[in-house]
């Protein structure tokens, strides 16, 4: 196949994987061309698969694998970014159906919304919070369409970085009013603690994983939006979800944000 036609393929399985609720075989072994770069040029494709079919469009971007828990828990030593689209978004106070998912596990997050435009390739962790608008607690879920949740960088950066729907707090809050960097976390699952964190689990501080990402996407002549939405990555590793559970977040001085999940229709 040429370079193209692999592009359109692997995003077409993975598209196909995602609405039927089913895994796939990770990609690197049939196609061992598939590089870093081809795989972003996937994550595109399938984007543009996606806006079309869903009818939706992009409301911002992902950060992943920028905490050692993660890259530890994954195996992937090495950040990673994604596409969040408008129809991903989940709102506080819904009750999540867990039927859409393969095998979701959620994620405590920062949620950073833009206000300006940040265009790389000298973009630093001040930029970054001179450009944020606000910052608010978030959780991902994440659900890789690789059969269980094994992958390469590659292979996950295609499935646009194992994306499936996000959620943040309605309370905004102004970077200057913490500090990011020490600004503690506490992630619940049903009452009880499952992890703790502080911000500067993500690269030793949670805007440097978007100063990291604002760099990246110039390669590909693309920038953050006023308006979007940017999650830092995990601050902790990720955990399993069923119907029945219910996970709270809460972060020191920017409040707290609850997901429960049911399997009614
Ligand atoms: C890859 C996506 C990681 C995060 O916040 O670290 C991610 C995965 O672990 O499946 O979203
Ligand atoms: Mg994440």
């Amino acid at each position: 196949m040429i370079k193209t036609d692999v592009v359109d393929y692997i995003a077409n399985e993975l598209y196909k994987a995602e609405r039927d609720c089913y895994e796939v075989d990770k990609f690197v072994d049939q196609f061992p061309e598939l590089n870093v770069e081809l795989a972003y040029k996937v994550q595109e494709s399938l984007t543009e698969k996606k806006c079309r079919e869903e009818n939706t469009k992009i409301s911002g971007r992902k950060l992943g694998l920028t905490s050692r828990a993660k890259q530890e828990m994954m195996g992937v030593h090495e950040p990673s970014y994604g596409i969040l689209l408008e129809n991903m978004q989940l709102f506080e106070g819904e009750r999540i159906r867990v039927h859409p998912f393969i095998h979701a596990k959620i994620e405590p997050e920062i949620a950073f919304i833009f206000d300006k435009e940040v265009k790389g390739p000298s973009v630093s962790v001040t930029d970054i919070l001179e450009a944020t608008a606000y910052i608010t607690p978030a959780v991902e879920i994440i659900d890789s369409r690789y059969r269980n949740f094994k992958f390469t960088l590659a292979d996950v950066i295609a499935d646009n970085s194992s994306s499936s729907r996000y959620m943040f707090g309605e309370k905004f809050h102004q970077v200057d009013d913490v500090d990011l960097r020490l600004m503690g976390m506490v992630f619940k699952k049903n009452g009880e603690v499952v992890a703790t964190s502080a911000g500067a689990s993500v690269m030793g501080h949670p805007a440097r994983a978007v100063a990291w990402m604002a760099n990246k996407l110039i390669e590909r002549g693309q920038s953050i939006n006023p308006g979007e939405v940017v999650l830092s990555g995990a601050l902790s590793e990720a955990f399993t979800l069923t119907a029945g559970d219910h996970f709270s977040v809460s972060f020191d001085g920017i409040g707290a944000l609850e997901a429960a999940f049911t399997d009614k229709k």
